[in-house]
């Protein structure tokens, strides 16, 4: 395991837990103590550590990171499996797919839908795109951690749908936090607000799946759906301003709903600002 940060730890600590043989290495020494204390072995340096075991697993920081630890090591990575669960980019863990290749490297990307507490529940979810072979040989240990998924031979994949979720998950925050800014220029407190709101955005999120359903189908126009008119969400921006709310993070989703009113879409439903999203379509506002 080379990366003993909060996650690498959870992720070490849980294979030493279930009875797995574990190397640790991090950047800075010290990390590894607690880990050393319940049965970990200690590599001084990356190039021992990558040495010790079949399965060489990166928790680090970002993209460079991965590079700056294994570039200098990489004639000993030949032959074996690189497991990265360092939050990538798509293309970022393709590129390091590429690299592992040229050097004969075995490569699974991995993604992490959990906090490090959640190591070893089943609530937790790791994705893995790259190596099906790696995916399969190694499974036991994936599933120690978390729900294990395999998303493909693309090693962006599982990148890329974390950082999908991730952006579902920050743009329902940031909602959420705008409406108590709402409330709170009334004086509700945020917990109030909370506590008013969490039953009703999460019956709300039953809608995903008519929306997919939609999407999938490409036809926004089929009926029963609210229509881009009815979702004009303007009053609400207005009501925002006139409480002396920033209406930013609203404002962007109204931004799309207008441009697709505009384009003449008015009576088809909600669902259609995901062209106003899509990558061959990316003229409004220099966003979308
Ligand atoms: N923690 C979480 O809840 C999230 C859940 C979703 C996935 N993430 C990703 O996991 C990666 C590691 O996250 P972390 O929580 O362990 O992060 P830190 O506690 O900040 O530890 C970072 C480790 O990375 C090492 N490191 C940083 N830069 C370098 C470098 N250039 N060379 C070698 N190692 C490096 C750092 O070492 P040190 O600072 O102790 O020397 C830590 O071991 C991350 O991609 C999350 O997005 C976690």
């Amino acid at each position: 395991m080379l990366g003993l940060g909060d996650m690498g730890s959870a992720l070490a600590a849980r294979l030493v837990d279930t009875g797995h043989p574990v190397t640790v290495w991090n950047r800075t020494p010290g990390r590894d103590k607690p880990l050393i204390e319940v049965g970990a072995e200690a590599a001084a340096t990356v190039a021992d550590a990558i040495t010790a075991q079949p399965l060489i697993v990166a928790c680090l920081l970002r993209h460079l990171s991965v590079h700056e630890t294994l570039d200098p090591v990489v004639d000993g990575l030949r032959g074996r499996t690189l497991v990265n669960l360092t939050t990538t980019t798509p293309n970022e863990a393709r590129e390091l797919a590429a690299w592992a290749a040229e050097h004969d490297v075995s490569y699974l990307d991995g993604a992490i839908m959990a906090v490090p507490d959640m190591i070893g529940s089943r609530e937790a979810q790791i994705f893995y795109s790259g190596s099906q072979t790696a995916f399969e040989q190694h499974r036991d240990i994936f599933d120690t951690w978390a729900t294990s998924t395999f998303d493909g031979r693309d090693a962006g994949m599982a990148s890329l749908i974390d950082l999908a979720m991730l952006s579902g998950m920050y743009q329902m925050f940031a909602g959420f936090i705008h409406g108590a800014a709402m409330v709170g220029s009334e004086g509700m407190t945020a917990t109030e607000f909370a506590a008013r709101t969490t039953p009703f955005i999460s019956a709300m999120t039953n809608g995903f799946a008519g929306y997919a359903e939609v999407i999938d189908g490409g036809d926004y126009a089929v009926p029963g759906q609210q229509s881009l008119e009815f979702s004009d969400l303007s009053p609400i921006v207005r009501a925002s301003d006139e409480q002396g709310v920033n209406p930013a993070t609203l404002a962007a989703v109204q931004a799309l709903i207008s441009r697709q009113i505009a384009a003449g879409h008015g009576s088809e439903g909600l669902a259609r600002i995901y062209e106003s999203l899509r990558a061959d379509d990316r003229t409004f506002g220099g966003v979308a």
